[in-house]
């Protein structure tokens, strides 16, 4: 970091001001500091529609929604009016201490009226947080509540995978299968273990086909049961399509073959649908697309379009009412349930609903998008592209033939998202894989337009790449 900006010295030039505060005085997530003072943060002022502009007044296509979230685009008033109105109706109040309010208890009306009953069981509640990190945090405590009451206090280990995301507060961030944060906070804390993701382009065998492979993948679970005992286990948390580790979508056999565990051993299944919920795969909830029976539904994200935090739990009621019956349960924020972003979050889901958003991605928008995004794949950089609903993933490749990969200290993925950037879409890199999650909103029209755009800034990349000779 900077030293502190001196005001005095400071430029007349807008952004150049915010950028020396900026690194005089914020701390970014997930940042190298040093990288970022050299260049100076990128500032965006304002967006409308799917577009978001800098303030050097360059307008980009955010092929992100924002960070997977802004599902019904920017700028729509009624969001907006929502939060007003509620903000002079009653700004806060709390849900503790035998209160409540409005927007809440319609909110988690409206939820649970909205999430598909699984094998005739409703998701009969929902617990409020104001992020995804803090919901995950929350159902490591409600696991662990609901198996004290079962009698089963034993059952204290929950199973997750390398690569997934769930957050960054100590248990979510140990839940997460990410080594880098693992590494810089002494992670994960006991009783959190790891199995392989379903990604099949690394993990594959010779000649193994994805539904194999998927079978294959999804039998990892029952082998870390065994390895653990199947009478400590907890439950298993996973993201229907990894979103954060590269938007790694299983093939068909996955999901079939873990529910089939998770039942054999009658261990909790939490499905954590912080990005894939609210339409982003093509229905409210993404275990309707993948015919799972969760027992918990992380969500957050898209049920405010990100306009204000709010995330939360689905609790099904086979779990719901065994807490309820258990007496006080010792957990809350106080943010738990705030009555404006649950105002905006009631607006949001109107809007979704009349606009017909996630009917729209299953029927229309996401099978156009995954025909227009296999186009990429005659480009010489892209191995391999995959969609489902309006995420989708393309591998950057040294060789179509073989699919051979780029040293992964080349970088090839961020240089690639500079030059999106420049072109004028936001794609986000991991590693090899560029990545998508566009706003839902988006017409077939502004679809041929991102598609355009990714493909001049693949080729940007491209002539960058042999310019350095890293390719032919
Ligand atoms: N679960 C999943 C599946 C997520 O994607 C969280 C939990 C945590 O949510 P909060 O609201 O606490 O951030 C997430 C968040 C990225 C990126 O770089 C992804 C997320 C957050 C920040 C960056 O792709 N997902």
């Amino acid at each position: 970091m900077n030293a502190p900006a001196d005001t005095a010295t400071l430029s007349s030039d807008p952004t150049r001001t915010l950028q020396a505060l900026d690194s005089a005085h914020y701390l970014h997530p997930f940042t190298d500091h040093q990288a970022l003072a050299a260049k100076g943060a990128r500032v965006i002022t304002r967006a409308e529609g799917i577009y978001i502009w800098d303030s050097q007044g360059h307008r980009i296509l955010d092929g992100m929604s924002g960070l997977w979230c802004v599902n019904a685009g920017y700028g729509r008033r009624e969001l907006a009016d929502a939060a007003y109105r509620q903000l002079l109706t009653l700004p806060f109040y709390n849900t503790f201490f035998q209160t409540t309010t409005e927007p809440p208890v319609r909110l988690a009306a409206r939820l649970s009226e909205l999430a598909p009953p699984v094998d005739g069981r409703r998701f009969s509640h929902v617990f409020f947080t104001s992020s995804g990190s803090e919901a995950n945090d929350t159902n490591v405590r409600l696991v662990r509540r609901y198996w004290d009451l079962m009698g089963q206090p034993q059952r204290k280990v929950i199973i997750s995978r390398w690569n997934a995301y769930h957050g960054s507060t100590v248990a979510a961030a140990s839940l997460g299968g990410m080594t880098g944060m693992h590494e810089q906070g002494d992670l994960p804390i006991p009783g959190i273990v790891h199995i392989q993701q379903p990604y099949y382009w690394d993990l594959r065998e010779p000649g193994e086909t994805p539904a194999d492979f998927g079978r294959r993948a999804a039998r990892w679970l029952e082998e870390k049961i065994l390895e653990v005992g199947p009478d400590k286990v907890a439950a298993f948390i996973a993201e229907p399509v990894q979103g954060a580790g590269g938007v790694i979508i299983p093939p068909e056999t996955y999901w079939p073959e873990i529910q089939r565990i998770v039942e054999r051993y009658g261990i909790l299944l939490i499905s954590d649908e912080v990005i894939c919920a609210f339409g982003r795969l093509g229905h409210w909830f993404a275990y309707e697309r993948f015919g799972t029976k969760p027992d918990l539904v992380t969500f957050a994200k898209g049920v405010t379009s990100g306009y204000i935090p709010l995330g939360g739990v689905l609790v099904n009621e086979r779990v719901a009412q065994v807490l309820a019956a258990g007496g006080e349960f010792t957990h809350g924020y106080t943010y738990s349930g705030h009555p404006v972003a649950c105002a905006v979050g009631l607006a949001n889901l109107d809007l979704m609903q009349r606009e017909d958003l996630p009917e729209r991605v299953r029927t229309d928008t996401g099978p156009y998008l995954a025909e227009r995004f296999a186009t990429l794949a005659d480009h010489p950089l892209v191995g391999v592209t995959e969609t489902c609903g309006m995420v989708a993933g393309l591998i950057l490749v040294r060789d179509k033939a073989t699919l051979a990969r780029f040293a992964e200290e080349w970088a090839v993925g961020m240089t690639c998202r500079g030059h999106c950037f420049d072109t004028g879409v936001v794609m986000r890199a991991v590693g090899d894989r560029m990545i998508i999650a566009p706003p839902l909103v988006m017409t077939r029209a502004d679809i041929d337009e991102m598609i355009g755009l990714i493909r001049r800034a693949l080729d940007a990349t491209l002539a960058d790449l042999q310019r350095q000779g890293k390719i032919g």
